[in-house]
């Protein structure tokens, strides 16, 4: 019995990124990314971990895609690395790169799975890094350069792009905290960074609209839920501050062509240096939005962290403990995000890009992982989007984090997000039940009881 059937053509799929899968990070003329040159370097990544092979996607993709099409996956979400098909970021351009890609998108296509094409998932060539990076304002436009090689190439079969993922991690984790490659610790370089970051998504979509390419445009933020831990001022100012910081940052350029003002003040000598005529590249009209969705926090005052002096504990429904990353599970808060995008961005379409979890996985004899809380997970948050559509939002689509296991950054090859297992010694790829049960989901277009 269905218990929330889901919009006809409602589009169910399931994301991955080049560096997380990949491998063959120096095979056919690929360029060194940030994260090659991170991982290399000791001490940055848990257990000494690299993307080197990762789940070796770039050799198994044909066996990759015909997983994606057992499972009934409508969309499949992936990334293109900008090394291997412009190896020093601008200038030559790696055929062979490219071809990787051609050959995936015409598989996917074969097999009736709609790509989403990802341009940017953090990895910046290491060759841009060494003139500045991201707070270099010319990376925009040798983004720009980038996106225009790609739509020229696929744009004849790929209907849906995105211009890249969290901007705001690429910034602030990887210029301000350092957690990231290029794990640089400056807050200053960070609010540049996004500026450079979003500056980019809007010439990437204004290259799009010039060339009159097919189809449909727009980014992907991870957008979190923020609750003040109590009712007095300076713990309802910090949780503002922590919104403007990680939502109004990133949405208010998009859809209200300005910065918040008070996060602004707030930072001071920190802020970007903005150029006449930004916001108008920035903020051009999108096709949609993606969301990704992970958490909800409670903010405190906290004098001690710098530079919002604001601190954000995890929150959980109750019932739910926290995620091997640390993290709560509160599917309130994704209807929650999905009606501020509603309400206060002018309810544009959006997909949701990315919702998951990690959880220990307990592989029997066979591989095989009944993963019954990641299936509690994702129900849970499915009944939030439906709820979010029932009261009004413009949502399109779900896509779950991950298809498979996969590296996950800084924490290495420890968390596991994916609905299919990665057997990191074989390689060998085993669903998990998670993935059958999505499978019945994408089947029924609807939870069923
Ligand atoms: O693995 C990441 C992904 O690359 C970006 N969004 C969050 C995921 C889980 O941390």
């Amino acid at each position: 019995m269905i218990e929330r059937e889901f919009p006809e053509g409602f589009v169910w799929g399931a994301a991955t990124s080049a560096y997380q899968i990949e491998g063959a990070w120096e095979e056919d003329d690929k360029g060194e990314s940030i994260w090659d040159r991170f991982t290399h370097t000791p001490y940055h990544v848990d257990g000494g971990d690299t993307g080197d092979v990762a789940c070796d996607h770039y050799h198994r993709m044909q066996e990759d895609v015909a997983l994606i099409a057992s499972l009934g996956l409508k969309t499949y979400r992936f990334s293109i690395s900008w090394p291997r098909v412009v190896p020093q970021g601008r200038g030559a351009v790696n055929e062979e790169g490219l071809d990787f890609y051609d050959r995936l998108v015409d598989e996917l296509l074969a097999a009736d799975v709609v790509p989403t094409v990802n341009l940017f998932h953090w990895e910046l060539p290491q060759a841009l890094q060494d003139v500045g990076g991201w707070p270099n304002r010319e990376c925009a436009d040798w983004f720009a350069e980038y996106a225009r090689v790609v739509f020229d190439r696929l744009g004849d079969r790929v209907r849906r792009w995105i211009t890249g993922n969290e901007a705001r991690v690429a910034a602030f984790l990887g210029y301000g905290s350092g957690l990231h490659a290029p794990g640089i610790c400056d807050y200053t370089q960070a609010y540049q960074a996004l500026h450079h970051l979003l500056l980019a998504h809007g010439r990437a979509v204004q290259v799009f609209r010039e060339g009159a390419y097919p189809g449909e445009i727009g980014a992907v933020h991870d957008l979190a839920h923020f609750v003040p831990a109590s009712d007095r001022a300076e713990d309802v100012a910090a949780c503002h501050r922590a919104y403007e910081q990680d939502v109004a940052q990133l949405l208010g350029p998009i859809f209200k062509k300005c910065y918040p003002e008070g996060l602004h003040a707030w930072i001071g000598p920190m802020k970007p240096q903005i150029r006449e005529g930004d916001f108008d590249i920035i903020g051009q009209a999108i096709d949609f939005l993606g969301v990704n969705y992970y958490k909800t926090h409670k903010v405190s005052f906290d004098i001690g962290q710098a530079p919002l002096k604001a601190r954000s504990e995890p929150v959980s429904a109750p019932g739910w403990g926290r995620t091997e990353m640390g993290w709560g599970v509160n599917p309130a808060g994704l209807k929650a995000v999905l009606l501020d995008v509603k309400e206060t961005y002018g309810n544009p379409p959006v997909y949701v890009t990315e919702n998951g979890c990690a959880f220990p996985d307990k592989p029997d004899e066979r591989g095989f992982v009944e993963d019954w809380a990641r299936i509690n997970y994702l129900r849970g948050h499915l009944r939030a989007v439906h709820d979010a559509i029932q009261a009004g939002a413009d949502v399109r689509g779900y896509l779950v984090w991950s298809l498979m296991d996969n590296f996950e950054w800084a924490m290495g090859y420890g968390p596991r997000f994916g609905i299919v297992r990665v057997d990191y010694e074989t390689l060998v790829r085993i669903p998990k039940q998670s993935a059958l049960w999505y499978r019945e989901v994408i089947a029924n277009n609807g939870i069923t009881v």
